[in-house]
């Protein structure tokens, strides 16, 4: 039989997988889930028919959401994951040392349930004792924790059903405040060749709100367009300042010392969004 699998990453551009098979499928409180096997990316996670996360490029979304920002720090200690309730977040996180807390903050406990099951090179780090997994709305999360994380990581899925509030300057502003002084928050920030005034908009938000704001870039095939753009609000520590001969190696496949500097370089046409 010949499934294919169809997202409709606008509202007339359609990305299409082949699939082997469905492995899951649910309607939860919050969204419809799918686990699916497909020939080219392997397993992936899909939410509301939005791709969220494949076997085969999660590695490079996981780490640039996480590294970047914890090796800008000069030592975090208590990192929070709103979103992300597949893990992969949590895997990178726990990679490095000075790390003694990882709270994981999901809204879908499904989430957390489906990844555990069938996409375990993702999900592995959510059993680790640095882990606390916390089934609860993210913007809840922070405003009961004031002046607690080193770092926030927002691991959200598009701004459109339970994500929404998660793009809101409001939200930034309470991320802000449940950071400690020295505090670092990153989120996913879409595409800026198809949302690129959402870029540009997030981009001014958080300007007016962190001391120091900074976009970069990696490459996600699975996503629209591939190349994809992450926003930084730091209170202290700028990336670009960072020595970047002093990155410990974290057996990672995408980011690197080189990538740390690189992804900060960006084409005219995403620098003039800023
Ligand atoms: N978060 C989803 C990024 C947005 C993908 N958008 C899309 N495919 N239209 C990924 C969660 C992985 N931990």
């Amino acid at each position: 039989m010949d499934l294919w699998f169809e997202e409709y990453q606008t509202k007339d551009m359609v990305i299409s997988c082949r699939v082997l098979r469905t492995l899951h499928q649910e309607k939860t409180p919050f969204q419809e889930l799918a686990v699916l096997d497909t020939v080219e990316f392997g397993r992936m996670l899909v939410l509301d028919d939005v791709i969220q996360t494949t076997i085969k490029d999660e590695f490079v979304y996981h780490e640039m959401i996480t590294h970047v920002a914890l090796n800008t720090h000069a030592k975090p200690v208590k990192v929070l994951i709103i979103g992300g309730g597949d893990g992969g977040a949590v895997r990178e996180v726990v990679k490095h040392q000075s790390v003694e807390k990882v709270v994981l903050c999901e809204i879908d406990g499904a989430v957390v349930e489906a990844s555990k099951k069938y996409l375990p090179e993702i999900s592995c780090a959510l059993e680790n004792n640095k882990a606390e997994i916390v089934i609860d709305d993210g913007i809840k999360h922070v405003r009961n924790n004031k002046n607690t994380y080193d770092i926030i990581i927002i691991d959200s899925t598009d701004p459109v059903g339970p994500a929404e509030g998660l793009f809101s300057a409001a939200f930034y502003k309470d991320i802000f405040d449940s950071l400690n002084e020295e505090g670092i928050f990153v989120a996913q920030t879409e595409s800026p060749f198809f949302n690129d005034s959402l870029v540009q908009r997030i981009f001014k938000d958080v300007s007016g709100i962190f001391p120091l704001t900074r976009l970069f870039l990696a490459n996600v095939p699975s996503y629209p367009g591939g190349l994809w753009t992450f926003t930084m609000g730091s209170k202290k520590y700028d990336p670009l300042d960072v020595d970047i001969e002093k990155i410990e190696s974290m057996n990672t496949k995408y980011y690197s010392p080189a990538i740390h500097r690189s992804c900060f370089i960006l084409p005219p046409f995403v620098k003039k969004l800023l």
